[in-house]
């Protein structure tokens, strides 16, 4: 969301646009106004969105086209201005104005624009006969108000209109022509019911419903209101309630009505709730929280990170046999924008056939944080862990240890997931070694050619404790050798695991 708004009131001389700005800020009709008010700041703290607002004016008489360009180009919103009693101004909306804010046939992100019936205390009657062709005309519109600078009528009203325009835009979440979301509004808003459809049965329970409104809006729904919101999607929406679930149609109905309504906002918190930014990416912020890694420092899951992830494979594990089928699997990833695993993963972790058991997947996790954090915790972000766990960030599920120096000096570790490097020249087996080391024979290896991964990861009992060990195959010999595996000193396993007291998972006979 923006920080800060900058407001720029248009409009044919003499229509009011001064005394609005005067009205607002002095809380009385000014009888004389100078041409064009200084621009004025309104504090965060009074403002109805708690955001910095900055009401700028335009005079033709003081101020040159370039200048007006220039302040077009500054401004986030715009407010064209008419006078009620004066049929001209109204045309000249249509005819001046609005080609002036968003060019004539130029494309592309257009500044929202609310229209600014002034002078209502001269004019009994509504203009909005007038405004609402325009207004289908031009989809930027986001909204007409009339009021009056004199009778302090909508004044406050029109700013706080100008200002949501703004922080919850419409543009990027619907199309007023079709009367429907965006596609990447859909997008979004799919991904976010498939995160909260915690039994993945295609529809939200009134308990998955009360669980993610707690998430978005900070307190859960009341029993009537959950009871209204379903009642009002069922009149609407054929199928948008099943077995007194919402589904995925209902939900995004749901969002069609808040937005329809002008209740905009309600969507954008849950979207932004969920990581989207206002052109609907998952934010930087989001994706890629800071974590600092020192050097000599490794990164593991904490308790808090196993536990969610255990709990994403129980949810994905939809006929409950302890393992992740291919399709159990793709179903996970369907919140990702693209699968973060490739086909290498039978020959990184142990799999049982083609399905991945818990093990395994926890043991792949483990892998990614180890090697690359980031991309764990763009990973984390992509199923929804500070949503759904309600923290600031995934980096709460990460764990830094301490340097390995400081390890090494006091003889113990309180690391979970170490790291063995295996090297020797081309062809003495390293690559047989890693596979070995996954339970794969010699002949398993050979049946599934393909790639041979150079890291594989498996769980051993250290002093009666399990901890993951990272098997790496490299030719460069580390600097350190004390986790090294020379293999030109004997085959798999002949060589000593020098100075790590590891007891080897049982391996098949080759
Ligand atoms: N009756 C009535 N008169 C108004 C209202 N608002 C402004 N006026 C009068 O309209 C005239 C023009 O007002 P301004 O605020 O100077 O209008 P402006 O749009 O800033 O005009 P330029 O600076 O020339 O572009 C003044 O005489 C105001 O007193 C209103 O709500 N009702
Ligand atoms: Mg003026």
């Amino acid at each position: 969301m923006r920080r800060d708004v900058r407001i720029l009131l248009l409009g044919e001389a003499q229509v009011g646009k001064t005394s609005l700005i005067l009205s607002l800020v002095g809380e009385e009709f000014p009888e004389e106004v100078p041409a064009r008010a200084e621009e004025i700041t309104i504090p965060a703290a009074v403002t109805p969105e708690r955001v910095p607002t900055h009401i700028v004016d335009f005079s033709e008489a003081e101020q040159t086209d370039e200048e007006l360009r220039e302040e077009i180009r500054k401004a986030n919103v715009v407010c064209v201005v008419y006078d009620v009693s004066n049929e001209t101004t109204i045309e000249k909306i249509r005819t001046k104005w609005i080609p002036l804010v968003n060019g004539r046939t130029e494309r592309g992100p257009r500044l929202p624009i609310i229209l600014v019936g002034n002078k209502v205390d001269l004019r009994s009657g509504s203009t909005m006969e007038a405004v609402l062709p325009i207004m289908s005309q031009f989809p930027e519109i986001e909204t007409c108000v009339e009021c009056s600078a004199k009778h302090l009528k909508n004044i406050s009203e029109l700013f706080y209109y100008a200002q949501k325009a703004v922080l919850h835009p419409t543009a990027p979440l619907y199309d007023p022509e079709t009367k429907q979301l965006k596609p990447a509004c859909t997008q979004a808003l799919t991904r976010i019911f498939r995160l909260s459809d915690q039994d993945l049965d295609q529809a939200l329970s009134d308990e998955e419903l009360s669980a993610f409104q707690k998430s978005c809006f900070g307190h859960p729904l009341a029993p009537q209101a959950l009871e209204d919101v379903k009642r009002v999607v069922c009149k609407n929406v054929v199928g948008g309630v099943q077995d007194n679930r919402l589904t995925l149609d209902g939900f995004l109905f749901l969002n069609t009505l808040f937005i329809q309504r002008g209740r905009h906002e309600t969507t954008w918190t849950i979207l932004r709730c969920f990581g989207y930014s206002d052109s609907l990416e998952l934010t930087a912020d989001y994706l890629c929280p800071r974590l600092h890694v020192p050097p000599g420092c490794s990164t593991e899951l904490n308790h808090r990170g196993y536990q969610f992830l255990q709990q994403v494979f129980e949810k994905h594990d939809q006929d409950h046999d302890g393992a992740l089928s291919p399709l159990e699997l793709q179903n996970l990833f369907s919140v990702f924008p693209v699968a973060p695993w490739g086909p290498e993963l039978p020959r990184t972790v142990r799999t049982d056939t083609s399905r991945l058991p818990l093990h395994g997947f926890l043991c792949q996790w483990t892998l990614v944080t180890y090697l690359d954090v980031q991309r764990c915790l763009e990973h984390l972000g992509y199923l929804g862990y500070p949503t759904l766990c309600e923290q600031d960030s995934q980096a709460q599920a990460i764990t830094v240890t301490r340097e390995k120096r400081l390890d090494q000096e006091k003889g113990q570790t309180q690391r979970n997931v170490l790291m063995c490097k295996v090297v020797g020249a081309r062809g003495v087996g390293k690559s047989s070694f890693l596979q070995a080391f996954l339970g794969h024979s010699l002949r398993d290896t050979r049946a599934s050619p393909g790639e041979t991964p150079i890291h594989v990861i498996n769980t051993v009992l250290v002093s009666g404790q399990e901890k993951y060990l990272i098997v790496s195959a490299g030719s460069e010999i580390p600097m350190c050798p004390c986790h090294l595996v020379d293999l030109s000193q004997g085959g798999p396993w002949g060589g000593q695991l020098l100075g790590t007291p590891l007891r080897a998972p049982s391996v098949p006979a080759m």
